[in-house]
């Protein structure tokens, strides 16, 4: 492990992961990549249960300051990395609304782990239905921030795009982004993918994980 430098510890499906990733290339940050591998618990190694004693990815160090937590890391980045930059406004309201949607984005989170679990390691089509409708009702309420501004936290692409950016292309890889209903959802998901130039760094573990949890869905006869 290099002594200098900020490192990331991650694997590539992890959403908040991947909100990491996304926010540390539209900054182009300079960062180590080390990929943890969380079939061997790694994750739970003396080592790394020092950096992080909640066992999650992502996990991030800079010197002398270990993080644990998607958001706390890409608000430190910002601060730190990229102090100017519009993707996380200066403007105390409307940083504070980027915020809310940052913490809207980890109950969104918490929604999709509720439906990923059940496809793909409980195998029970049961907890499946019994926990879709909170991830629905999540969506929902992006719908409705979607409809008060072209993106989620204003009219300008902040880091809450890039965190809800990171769900919800699971959701949509997973089959399960219905277009009739969440019809703003659909339209600023296409534009933010085909617009962002440093998109491509969510592609492959959002399909990843978005393709299991498709095909665990029709295994279950969901
Ligand atoms: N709230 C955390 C959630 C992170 C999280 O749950 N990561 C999962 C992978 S997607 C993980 O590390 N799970 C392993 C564990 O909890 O032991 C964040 O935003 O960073």
């Amino acid at each position: 492990m290099p002594a200098m430098g900020v490192d990331i510890f991650g694997v590539q499906g992890s959403p908040p992961c991947r909100a990491v990733y996304l926010v540390a290339k539209a900054i182009g940050l300079d960062y180590t990549f080390n990929k943890v591998d969380m079939q061997a618990g790694q994750h739970r190694s003396p080592e790394f249960l020092k950096m992080n004693p909640a066992h999650t990815v992502p996990t991030m160090k800079d010197g002398d300051l270990c993080l644990g937590e998607s958001k706390a890391i890409i608000t430190y980045l910002m601060n730190k990395y990229a102090p100017d930059s519009e993707l996380y406004p200066k403007d105390p309201a409307e940083r504070a609304k980027v915020d809310q949607r940052l913490h809207f984005d980890s109950g969104l989170f918490s929604s999709i782990r509720g439906i990923v679990f059940p496809v793909l390691f409980n195998k029970n089509l049961e907890e499946f239905k019994k926990n879709k409708p909170k991830l629905d009702e999540n969506l929902d309420l992006l719908e409705t921030f979607l409809g008060r501004s072209q993106n989620v936290a204003g009219e300008k692409v902040t880091v809450a795009d890039l965190a809800v950016l990171a769900n919800v292309s699971t959701v949509q890889a997973a089959g399960l982004l219905e277009k009739d209903k969440w019809p703003r959802i659909s339209a600023w998901l296409t534009r933010l993918q085909t617009q962002l130039p440093y998109y491509s760094v969510n592609v492959e573990g959002a399909n990843m994980l978005g393709e299991a949890v498709k095909k665990g869905i029709a295994e279950l006869g969901a």
